[in-house]
C-alpha cells in the first residue's frame, strides 16, 4: 500500500483561460481521497502549497506573461515535491501544466539525493517542448519538457538540477506540436508516442516498452497528466481542447498497466478547469483514472511480467 500525500496547486498564470485555480477543489470535491483510502492507501492531504513571494524578474521574449508569478510557483512547488517525495508518493493536484516546471524539478532534486535516475511519461494532446524563449503564445504551460530536458532558452529561471535525458522520457498521446517545438525535439531521443503510434499499435506494447527501460534502471517514474489526454467528448473542461484523444477505455487501460508495473512514484493531475465541467464529469472521472493508476480492478488477475 502507498501513502499518498496529496498537494494542491492552485496555478492558473501558466495560460490564460482563467479557471484552473479551482482545480484542487474539485478534485477534493469529486472524492480523490475516499477513493485512494477505499483502495487501502494511506491519504495526507497538506492542502494547498503557497507560491513564494512574486518578483519582478522579466525576459526577452514578450510574448511571455506571468512570469514572476510562474517563477513564485515553480520555487515552491519544487521544494514541496521535493520534501513530499521521501515520505510516499506526492499526488499534485493542479492547476495548469505550467505546475510541472516546479514538480519536475523537485522530482530531480530527490532522485539527486536517492543516486536513482529519473523517468518521465507526458499524458498530453501537446508536447511542452517551448522555451521561454520559443513559445509564441507566452503561455508557460506549454514548456515544462523543454525545462526538464535542460535546452537554452530559460532565462531567469534557475539551471534545471540535472536535466532528463531524452532516453527517459516518453510522450503519449500527442497530437499538437509546434514547429519550433517539433524542431527542438528532432535533436533529442525523446520517445513520441503521438496518436498514429496508439491508433496503430494500441496503448499496450508502446508503454510496455517504455516501462522495461525504468524497471531496468530502478529509475523514478514521474507522471504527469494533461487533462486533454482525453478525447474532449469525454473530459471537456480543459482550455486547450483538442480533437482524437484516448477514449475512456485507452486511458483507463494506460493506468491499469503503470499500476500493475509498481514504478510509479510521483504524478500531477493538470489542466482541469472547473468553470469549463459539465456537472463535474471531467473532475470525476480523473479521480477515476487515479483510481485505476492506484490499483482498482474488477478482477483481480496474477500480475502480468512485462
Ligand atoms: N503549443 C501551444 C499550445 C499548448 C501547449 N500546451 C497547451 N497548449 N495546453 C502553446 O501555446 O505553447
Ligand atoms: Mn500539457
Ligand atoms: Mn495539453
Amino acid at each position: 500500500m502507498t501513502h499518498c500525500i496529496l498537494l494542491g496547486a492552485p496555478v492558473d498564470e501558466g495560460q490564460r483561460r482563467p479557471g484552473c485555480l479551482m482545480g484542487p477543489a474539485a478534485y477534493r470535491t469529486a472524492g480523490l481521497a475516499a477513493t485512494l483510502a477505499a483502495l487501502g492507501h494511506s491519504v495526507e492531504d497538506r492542502g494547498d502549497v503557497a507560491p513564494d513571494p512574486i518578483g519582478q524578474q522579466s525576459c526577452a521574449n514578450p510574448a511571455v506573461h506571468h512570469l514572476p508569478e510562474t517563477l513564485a510557483w515553480t520555487g515552491a512547488l519544487r521544494r514541496a515535491t521535493a520534501a513530499a517525495l521521501p515520505h510516499g508518493m506526492p499526488i499534485i493536484m493542479g492547476g495548469d501544466h505550467s505546475l510541472a516546471l516546479g514538480t519536475l524539478a523537485g522530482v530531480a532534486d530527490h532522485a539527486a539525493q536517492a543516486g536513482r535516475a529519473q523517468f518521465v511519461i507526458w499524458l498530453d494532446a501537446h508536447s511542452d517542448f517551448h522555451t521561454v524563449a520559443s513559445t509564441t503564445s507566452g503561455n508557460l504551460h506549454g514548456t515544462p519538457m523543454a525545462y526538464a530536458s535542460g535546452l537554452p532558452g530559460f532565462d531567469p529561471f534557475p539551471p534545471f538540477p540535472a536535466p532528463i535525458p531524452g532516453e527517459n522520457i516518453c510522450m503519449f498521446g500527442i497530437r499538437s506540436v509546434d514547429p519550433a517545438e517539433h524542431a527542438a525535439m528532432q535533436d533529442t531521443e525523446i520517445t513520441v508516442n503521438d496518436m498514429r503510434v496508439l491508433d496503430e499499435q494500441g496503448v499496450v506494447a508502446p508503454l510496455r516498452g517504455f516501462l522495461d527501460r525504468v524497471r531496468a534502471a530502478d529509475g523514478l517514474l514521474h507522471v504527469s497528466l494533461d487533462v486533454d489526454f482525453l478525447d474532449p467528448s469525454i473530459a471537456p473542461a480543459v482550455g486547450t481542447t483538442v480533437p482524437g484523444g484516448t477514449t475512456f477505455r485507452e486511458a483507463h487501460l494506460v493506468m491499469e498497466l503503470l499500476h500493475e508495473s509498481g514504478l510509479v512514484t510521483s504524478l500531477d493531475l493538470v489542466e482541469l478547469n472547473p468553470f469549463l465541467d459539465e456537472r463535474g464529469r471531467t473532475a470525476r472521472l480523473m479521480v477515476e483514472l487515479v483510481g485505476s493508476l492506484m490499483g482498482r480492478k474488477v478482477f483481480d488477475r496474477p500480475t502480468r511480467s512485462f
